[in-house]
């Protein structure tokens, strides 16, 4: 298991529309375990491959917040919102490769996913509350979207602005 560097954004990487995976084998589940292992050390309930500059569709994800309760590791290859509640909710958003920055996101409540596991075969679930706004960020991800894209110009360019400095600073080490 290795621990994969997260990308921070600005990075072209993490506007891109990502490939489908077609190749269900050994280096996807190894990967698949980096992916789990770096979300948990992060750490996060969620992330998605162009993350760590992996450019397919696949994510993985575990919402189980309580600290004694058993974790419920998902990896999703292909995932595809098929269905979305009108009901909508509203939920302050972080994201991995934007470090320390937080702001609301309006999304659909509920949605019903269908994705192909590891072994290539077809899932379906229908997510509600955290791993339903969890599933849907990390589904953007894969389309080079990021949780910022939904706020106002303003506040997002204030954003980008501050990662744009901190990166300076790491690279400055
Ligand atoms: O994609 C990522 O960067 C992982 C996010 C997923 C996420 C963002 C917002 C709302 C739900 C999930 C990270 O897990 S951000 C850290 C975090 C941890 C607990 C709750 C919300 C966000
Ligand atoms: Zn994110």
């Amino acid at each position: 298991m290795t621990l994969k560097n997260i990308l921070i954004h600005p990075d072209p990487r993490l506007k891109k529309t990502t490939e489908p995976v077609t190749a269900f084998n050994d280096d996807l589940r190894r990967l698949a375990d980096d992916m789990l292992e770096t979300m948990y050390h992060a750490p996060g309930i969620g992330l998605a491959a162009p993350q760590v500059a992996v450019m397919k569709r696949m994510l993985v994800m575990d919402c189980v917040k309580e600290e004694d309760a058993t974790p419920e590791p998902m990896v999703l290859l292909n995932p595809e919102v098929i269905w979305s509640s009108e009901e909508q909710n509203v939920y302050e958003e972080g994201c991995l490769s934007i470090p320390d920055q937080f702001a609301e996101v309006t999304r659909p409540t509920c949605v019903k996913v269908k994705w192909q596991d590891l072994d290539g075969k077809e899932q379906q679930e229908t997510f509600d509350g955290l791993w339903a706004t969890c599933v849907q960020h990390e589904i953007d991800h894969l389309d080079g979207k990021l949780f910022i894209d939904y706020l106002k110009p303003l506040k997002r360019q204030m954003i980008t602005r501050k990662m744009v400095k901190l990166k300076r600073e790491m690279a400055r080490g």
